[in-house]
């Protein structure tokens, strides 16, 4: 019997790939998020509605998804149409703020840390004040970000007043053409937490179950009023850094290396095992793929942005 999560989990990642592949091959400067999905599911699986999250810019969208965010509209910020939430206003990874989301909006790494840490202390100014307010706020980001010094002040603020955050790193190991090596002494992205006085855990991001109970584990600790956690959820990016990026710089022997540990391949191949039927995964497989080629083929057929939806009436009030 494989986790009753992994099934759920499952559907979630095989529309996630279907709609980054969709994505990339629509907007050159989409960030593909194929190989991550593992990571990006075992992350903000199991999160309340009212919880905020601020995702990498590498596969906002499913998150979104998960937290009721209409698909046609995402499309549309991809494609530049009116019926994107963002009019045509932000890049394509915004999304949609009313569902407690902090999207990636500045060009800046590491600038939506600060910004998920903020949430995280306005809850805490709203429990000193005595309201019952126990949400939580979940963060990711990359691995070439955590040298910013937007992450370090995030961190220490976040560890010294105890806010409810929970910090993951979405350790692809690279940063666009440079590898891990290149920009970090080592595997040291968990250490860091000590350096802080935090919790610091690893998981395989591969495996979304795992990442999932360890994320659970921080999310219960800083509901409860303990502090942030930060977690590593170690992945490999499958595609480009963007879209149309082929990725030369790294070789085809770890390419396939990680291939092999492709992680609906693995969660797929789980299921199996557990008695999942060949005909019920396929069928899910079809369903998700299916979904996205709509959305695009509805989305597609509408206008796209024009001067009245770039005009000034979302900004100043009248
Ligand atoms: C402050 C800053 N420096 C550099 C860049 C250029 N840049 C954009 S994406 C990127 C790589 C980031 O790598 P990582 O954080 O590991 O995320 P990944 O793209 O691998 O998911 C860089 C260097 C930037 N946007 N902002």
């Amino acid at each position: 019997m494989s986790d009753p999560r992994l099934l759920d989990m499952y559907r979630w990642m095989v529309l996630c790939r279907a709609l980054e592949r969709t994505c990339a091959a629509s907007n050159p400067r989409w960030f593909p998020a194929e190989g991550e999905e593992g990571a990006i599911v075992g992350t903000f699986y199991g999160l309340r509605p009212d919880d905020v999250i601020a995702p990498h810019y590498r596969g906002p969208f499913v998150t979104y998804l998960m937290r009721g965010a209409e698909l046609d509209r995402l499309v549309g910020q991809v494609l530049g149409k009116v019926n994107g939430y963002t009019r045509g206003r932000a890049t394509p990874f915004s999304g949609p703020v009313h569902l407690n989301l902090i999207p990636w909006v500045a060009a800046d790494l590491g600038t939506s840390l600060s910004v998920a840490t903020g949430a995280a202390l306005s809850i805490a100014y709203r429990r000193e004040a005595g309201l019952a307010d126990d949400r939580v706020v979940v963060a990711s980001f990359g691995d070439g970000t955590i040298n910013r010094g937007d992450f370090h002040e995030a961190v220490n603020l976040a560890a010294v007043w105890k806010l409810p955050i929970v910090y993951v790193c979405q350790n692809n190991q690279w940063a666009i053409s440079q590898p891990l090596p290149t920009y970090l002494p080592g595997p040291v992205i968990v250490e860091r937490a000590a350096g802080y006085g935090i919790p610091g855990l690893a998981a395989d991001g591969n495996d979304p179950v795992a990442l999932n109970d360890l994320v659970q584990a921080a999310v219960a600790r800083a509901r409860a009023g303990e502090g942030p956690s930060l977690i590593e959820a170690r992945t490999y990016r499958l595609a480009g850094h963007w879209a149309e990026d082929t990725a030369s710089y790294r070789s085809s022997e770890e390419l396939s290396v990680w291939k092999q540990r492709d992680p609906l391949a693995l969660a797929r191949a789980r299921l199996r095992r557990s008695g999942q039927s060949e005909a019920e995964l396929t069928a899910i497989e079809d369903r998700e793929k299916r979904v996205v080629d709509e959305a695009f083929r509805r989305v597609r057929e509408l206008p796209d942005v024009g001067e009245a939806e770039l005009g000034l009436d979302e900004v100043y009030a009248s």
